[in-house]
């Protein structure tokens, strides 16, 4: 099941800090593209815990928690950031947000955090919507 695939590491401390100023800088929000439509086509091998029409979920490569999965919808279509969400978007936003439970509920049964960066300040690194759950460890708050 999902739990035999949980095991992950953290990662390397990055600076994301860093990586979002970088990100929104060079406009990458507007680029027809990011490394996550590669993920989505397979073109770049990725731990994928769940899939299915409309959304896919895969662990992060730089792990913040014992578990750390992104769920994403497969076709961004102008969802860079949880701001640009239409209200046509509202059932696939939803459906992501199932998926995140979904995952939480499997692989973290002591509670996980879900979280979305948005923008800037919200130090997003990659404009493509992403739910980040995390999990497998106590987490704090406020988050930094
Ligand atoms: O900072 P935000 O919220 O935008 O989150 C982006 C996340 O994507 C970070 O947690 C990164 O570690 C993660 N990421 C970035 C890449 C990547 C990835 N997760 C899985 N596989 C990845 N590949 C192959 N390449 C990346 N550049």
């Amino acid at each position: 099941g999902l739990s035999d695939l949980a095991v992950t590491a953290p990662g390397e401390a990055k600076d994301e800090v860093q990586l979002a100023k970088e990100a929104a800088e060079s406009r990458t929000d507007t680029a027809p593209e990011t490394i996550f439509d590669k993920i989505i086509r397979k073109e770049i091998p990725s731990k994928i815990v769940f899939e299915d029409d409309r959304a896919l979920a895969f662990r992060d490569v730089s792990p913040q928690a014992p578990v750390h999965v992104l769920v994403i919808p497969k076709v961004r279509d102008g969802l860079t950031q949880l701001q640009n969400a239409r209200e046509d978007q509202e059932a696939l936003l939803g459906h992501l947000l199932y998926v995140a439970s979904r995952v939480g509920k499997d692989e973290c049964p002591e509670g996980y955090r879900i979280v979305i960066n948005d923008g800037k300040h919200g130090a997003q690194s990659v404009y493509h919507l992403h739910v980040h759950v995390m999990g497998g460890r106590q987490m704090g708050w406020p988050p930094g």
